[in-house]
């Protein structure tokens, strides 16, 4: 467990609120390992609209779980090449708060420490779990893996109650992803590609 709080065993757990368990629980690979520089940079950036990716730092997970940056950006997004470990990566941009918010994620703080909202973006799409209909926080063995679409994110706290919104996929394509923790954020399953460079 003493990779629990690292936060690169957390990284590679993107989506999941138990790092240590996700960690073991990678055992399909991802296929952004042994990939040249250049195109994990492709991948990367193929998260968000390239006005947005191509001035950002990129930074990877390695196969030590460490990440490392393979291009320092200009613009204050990072886009990391992949979150889940999947068999397809599932790269995301995201801007300083929400860099921050993820950070606060994998290191397991309490609650985000980003003092603004975040925004990221996931054009690939990403994945998450799902038990009789409902996201959980983890890749639980009786749990269902769940591909994403395109979708961009809010990353602020949101209550579904309050703001009126579903806590699960929808055809709406808005829900509230975590509801009730303090990393409930809103998911919009809209493609980030679409937003216009003005
Ligand atoms: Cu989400």
């Amino acid at each position: 467990m003493k990779k629990r709080t690292t936060f690169i065993s957390a990284l590679l757990a993107f989506a999941v609120s138990l790092p240590a368990v996700a960690a073991e629980t990678r055992g399909t690979g991802s296929g952004i390992h042994g990939m040249s520089d250049d195109e994990i940079i492709r991948i990367a950036e193929s998260a968000a609209p390239p006005h947005i990716s191509g001035e950002a730092t990129v930074l990877v997970p390695g196969p030590d779980k460490k990440l490392r940056t393979v291009r320092e950006g200009t613009n204050e997004f990072t886009c990391i090449a992949d979150l889940s470990g999947q068999e397809t990566p599932d790269p995301v941009c995201a801007d300083r708060a929400g860099t921050e918010w993820f950070m606060s994620f994998f290191n397991n703080e309490p609650q985000p420490l980003n003092t603004g909202p975040g925004i990221a973006y996931m054009a690939q799409g990403g994945w998450h779990w799902e038990r009789d209909g409902q996201i959980v926080m983890g890749p639980a063995e009786d749990a269902t893996r769940v591909k994403e679409p395109p979708h961009w994110m809010l990353l602020w706290p949101i209550e579904a109650d309050k703001a009126g919104l579903p806590e699960s996929p929808n055809r709406f394509g808005t829900f509230i992803m975590y509801e009730g923790s303090p990393y409930a954020h809103l998911m919009v399953y809209q493609d980030p590609k679409t937003l216009p460079a003005g």
